[in-house]
C-alpha cells in the first residue's frame, strides 16, 4: 500500500496556475452540492439547479454509478466546485470524474477525466494560493512487463485547474510530493533487497516487490528531472532491477509520454440543466 498521500507536503510559494486566481466572492451563498438519484437517473445539484449525469452503458446494473467525491474550490473564487466520481465496473479500470461549478443560471460542467485504477485520493491547496489541487494516483505503470496488478506502482498525480477550466497534470510543480514518495520507495527497495538475502524469503514475491519499487524510484527521478540519479540509486541497491529496467527502456519511455489524466467521453458532456 502506497502512503505518499499521508505524508506532510511542504508548501510551495509557487502558484499552480499563474494569473488565473479569481477574487473570493464574499457575498455568494454557500453551495450545497449533492448527487441525487430518482426514477430518471442520477443528477448533481448545487441546491438550486440540477445537472443530469450520464447513464453510461458500461455502468454495472444496480450499481450506484456516481457519488460526490470532493467539493474543493479549484479556482479560488470562494465557491466550491463538485468533483463527482463514477465507477464503470470491473476490477482495474474504472474511476472517472466529472467536475462542475455553480453559476447563477445553473450548473456547468468544467471537465471530465478518466483515472483508470488511479483513484482520486484527496483535495488540498498544496501551495496555499487559494486554489485547491486534486491529488490522485497515476496508474500508467499498471501491469508493466510481468508485474501483476497488486505489485504495480501507483505514482503520485497532482491535478490543477487550468485557465481553460480543464484539469491538467501539474505534479512536477510540486517536487516535494514526488520526493516524499521517492524516499518511501527507496527505503522499501532497500528492505526488499535485504529480505531477498534471507533464506526464508519468498523469492518470487519479494523479487516482484523489488522490481516494483525500483521502477517507482527510477520513474520518480525522471519526473524530478534527474534520471541519472535514479539509475545510480537503483544500480546501487538492486543491480538486477536496473538490468530489468534497461531491457524495457523503450516501453517505459513510451508509457511516460502518455498524458494524464485521460479525457473521458467528451461526446456525453452536453450541458444539460435539469432545472
Ligand atoms: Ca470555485
Ligand atoms: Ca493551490
Amino acid at each position: 500500500m502506497r502512503c505518499w498521500w499521508l505524508l506532510p507536503c511542504v508548501m510551495l510559494a509557487v502558484a499552480c496556475q499563474p494569473g488565473a486566481t479569481s477574487r473570493p466572492d464574499q457575498t455568494a451563498s454557500p453551495v450545497k452540492w449533492q448527487v441525487v438519484r430518482d426514477a430518471s437517473g442520477s443528477a448533481v445539484t448545487d441546491g438550486r439547479h440540477r445537472f443530469r449525469l450520464p447513464d453510461a452503458p458500461d455502468f454495472l446494473p444496480r450499481e450506484e454509478p456516481w457519488r460526490l467525491a470532493s467539493t474543493p474550490d479549484t479556482d479560488g473564487d470562494g465557491r466550491a466546485e463538485a468533483v463527482v466520481e463514477g465507477y464503470t465496473g470491473g476490477a482495474h479500470c474504472c474511476f472517472v470524474y466529472l467536475v462542475f461549478e455553480s453559476r447563477p443560471g445553473g450548473v456547468r460542467q468544467l471537465d471530465g477525466f478518466d483515472l483508470g485504477s488511479g483513484r482520486l485520493a484527496r483535495a488540498e491547496d498544496l501551495d496555499r494560493d487559494g486554489r485547491v489541487e486534486l491529488l490522485a494516483h497515476d496508474d500508467r505503470l499498471a501491469y508493466f512487463d510481468d508485474l501483476p496488478f497488486v505489485y504495480s506502482p501507483m505514482l503520485p498525480l497532482v491535478l490543477c485547474r487550468s485557465g481553460g477550466d480543464r484539469f491538467e497534470d501539474c505534479t512536477e510543480r510540486f517536487p516535494d510530493v514526488l520526493s516524499s514518495e521517492l524516499a518511501r520507495a527507496t527505503r522499501s527497495l532497500e528492505e526488499k533487497v535485504r529480505r531477498l538475502r534471507t533464506p526464508q524469503a519468498d523469492r518470487e514475491v519479494t523479487g516482484l516487490e523489488a522490481r516494483s519499487e525500483a521502477l517507482t524510484v527510477y520513474v520518480l527521478t525522471v519526473r524530478l528531472g534527474k534520471p541519472e540519479e535514479g539509475r545510480a540509486r537503483v544500480q546501487r541497491l538492486c543491480w538486477t532491477c536496473l538490468q530489468w529496467l534497461d531491457r524495457h527502456s523503450g516501453e517505459l519511455s513510451e508509457i511516460l509520454r502518455r498524458p494524464r489524466p485521460r479525457p473521458w467521453r467528451s461526446s456525453l458532456f452536453v450541458s444539460r440543466d435539469a432545472g
